[in-house]
């Protein structure tokens, strides 16, 4: 069963499960690849508490370097998460950093003016909840009880025709124009409006696929469906729907996130692991820039 649902309606679920001393994280893994283009401008993190995926956009290495910035950035913020409840307000503050950290790139380096990014982020106080961040086309599914739901809406020209019936789904999969974006984090004040935060419960063997637009457009649904509910693990999940994007074959750059929801007793924080752009940084991004904390 395949549900496209509209992102401001909650996904049902019973009562999120609560023990004093179990703590919610995830078991995560993440893969990325350029596919076949010559690099790769996609990021991804995969932690305890935050996993995110980002599509870079922009002329040479600015896509790259977009998308790097606020995936370094927020697995920096991401290694312990948030220290008590409310990681809605939490990821929504981190992921502004990350797009003022954009901004200033851009001012210091106006050859990367053109430069953003799409970003689809999770993150878990621990308590159930899970915060949804996004902007763009980079996709957040929710695997549960065999159905794989659809947790954000495409910030795409064709989405929203296909949204006024103008045309049909089936048709904005396969448009020429279906890489328009609509929002993305490019450093300005106003695109934290765009950026659609949710709260979501979460319950025991909950799965979760973050992915960029190189998966979604190369692996049907029902694909994707059958690959999550068959691997053992997130490792495993994230690896075969790499595979199966790469073979389709993909006409982007390949980034898959996969986090299982897992209640455990007093969790060490573990450092994200980075991948695509933010873990092999083009040069520029290696010198220093400057950050802006928060
Ligand atoms: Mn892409």
């Amino acid at each position: 069963m395949l549900i496209d649902r509209p992102q401001h309606q909650q996904v049902p679920a019973p009562p999120t499960y609560r023990h004093p001393d179990m703590t919610t994280t995830f078991k995560s893994a993440a893969v990325s690849s350029a596919g076949p283009r010559p690099d790769n401008q996609d990021s991804g993190c995969a932690g305890t508490h935050l996993v995110a995926v980002a599509d870079g956009v922009g002329g040479n290495v600015g896509g790259a370097i977009a998308s790097s910035l606020v995936i370094n950035w927020l697995s920096r913020r991401g290694f312990a998460g948030p220290a008590s409840e409310g990681s809605a307000a939490w990821l929504s503050e981190a992921i502004a950093t990350g797009n003022r950290r954009i901004r200033t790139a851009c001012a210091e380096q106006p050859r990367l003016r053109s430069m953003a990014t799409t970003l689809t982020a999770i993150a878990t106080t621990g308590d159930g909840v899970l915060a949804l961040a996004h902007i763009g086309d980079s996709r957040a599914y929710l695997l549960r009880g065999g159905a794989l739901v659809q947790l954000t809406r495409d910030h795409t020209w064709v989405r929203a025709l296909a949204d006024a019936g103008s045309i049909t789904p089936e048709q904005a999969r396969t448009h020429p124009l279906r890489s328009v974006l609509l929002a993305v984090l490019h450093g300005r004040e106003d695109d934290m409006a765009k950026v659609e935060i949710s709260t979501h419960p979460t319950q025991p063997g909950d799965r979760l696929l973050l992915c960029s637009d190189g998966v979604s457009g190369a692996v049907p649904s029902e694909r994707m469906l059958r690959i999550l509910a068959g691997a053992p693990g997130p490792a495993a999940a994230a690896a075969l729907l790499q595979r199966a994007a790469l073979d389709a074959p993909a006409q982007d750059n390949v980034t898959v996130a996969v986090a299982d929801l897992s209640a455990v007793p007093h969790p060490a924080p573990v450092l994200p692991v980075k991948v695509g752009a933010a873990a092999f940084a083009p040069a520029e991004i290696t010198q220093p820039l400057p950050t802006v904390e928060s």
